[in-house]
């Protein structure tokens, strides 16, 4: 549906065969070891690199990149690594879009994912043991955010479906309930009390073993870095972006359906669906257009944000604008 678009640079952004190759990270690394971490504070422009030069350290870093899986690739140019590892909705880091540099202190070794609920037998996986036994592939995925903005990732990991079958649900699971870690003392945004942590999202079990769904371990070829949600978090990209949880350590499979971090705040606005659609406005501005990140230009959004032949049909006969919020 989207043609290849005009794309034109803006001054600050780096063109593609620009963006800094491997073998210098290992040089920016030393300079950043030899600053101390006390002066990362001092530009932001480093946190792309430290994000980056933490990844090379991760034990999972020898898995990537993985071949892509050419059902979804997209007509979009894919947003600059520099600028997705620097602008991010991660609110146990702080409510704003520079947490690059405190996410950092997120440990993500040792990291064990719990499969509880309505499962055959609960369990608890290592992130490294869970990525031996997934088909790792390559998605470019579209990414819309509630608040407006949109981005192109090269997501790495595998089908949420084959998680599901892993787990071995019962015939009574009707629903996923995803945690994200809770630990105020290096996620500092956790000591904001009027917020319901953990961070929970959720979705039904007919949209989890639909194909779309996607579990990412990686990003731009390489582990996903700790401000973007390592070491495994969700994409829906039919859904708005908080759907997309991050920093994921617990998988329930319930009867009931979850209620949500930001269902529980502030429930008259981000509902459970929160499929998609530029005609159905938040309560407080309207969804019809979204601004590309790392260029000018302002675009329609598309109903369930493109992805309407694969998961349209999982909403045959619901109606209401409670879907879309
Ligand atoms: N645990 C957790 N997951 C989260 C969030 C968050 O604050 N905490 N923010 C969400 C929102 S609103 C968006 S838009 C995406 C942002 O992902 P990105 O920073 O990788 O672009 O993460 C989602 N997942
Ligand atoms: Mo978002």
């Amino acid at each position: 549906m989207t043609g290849k678009r005009n794309f034109s640079h803006p001054s600050w952004m780096l063109p593609e065969n620009q963006a800094t190759p491997e073998s210098v990270f290992f040089n920016r690394r030393s300079l950043i070891k030899a600053m101390g971490v006390g002066s990362l504070a001092a530009g932001s422009n480093i946190f792309g690199a430290l994000g980056t030069a933490q990844a090379a350290e991760d034990p999972s870093a020898g898995l990537y990149p993985v071949a892509r899986n050419e059902n979804y690739t997209i007509e979009r140019d894919i947003t600059p690594e520099e600028l997705n590892t620097t602008y991010n909705n991660f609110y146990e880091f702080g409510s704003h879009k520079q947490i690059s540099g405190a996410a950092q202190a997120l440990n993500i070794r040792p990291w064990e994912i719990e499969i509880d609920g309505e499962v055959e037998k609960p369990f608890t996986i290592g992130i490294d043991d869970l990525l031996k036994k997934m088909p790792l592939e390559e998605r470019l995925y579209r990414h819309r955010c509630v608040e407006r903005w949109s981005m192109t990732v090269p997501w790495s990991g595998f089908a949420l479906s084959k998680l599901v079958e892993l787990a071995k649900p019962t015939s009574s699971a009707k629903y996923l309930r995803f945690e994200t870690f809770q630990d105020s003392a290096i996620a500092t945004g956790q000591k904001q009390f009027w917020y319901p942590w953990p961070y929970i999202e959720g979705v039904t079990m007919e949209e989890a073993v639909n194909d779309v769904s996607f579990m990412v371990s990686g990003a731009y070829g390489k582990p996903v870095a700790k401000q973007m949600g390592a070491p495994l978090r969700l994409a829906l990209p039919w859904k708005f972006g908080f759907k997309s949880i991050k920093s994921i350590v617990k998988i329930s499979f319930t009867k009931q359906r979850p209620v949500s971090f930001w269902e529980t705040l502030l429930g008259s606005e981000y509902g459970f669906w929160a499929n998609v659609n530029p005609e159905v406005p938040h309560p407080r501005w309207s969804q019809v257009n979204e601004q590309v990140l790392g260029t000018d230009e302002v675009v329609p959004t598309q109903l369930f944000n493109g992805y309407g032949e694969l998961v349209a049909h999982l909403y045959d006969g619901m109606e209401g604008q409670e879907l879309y919020r």
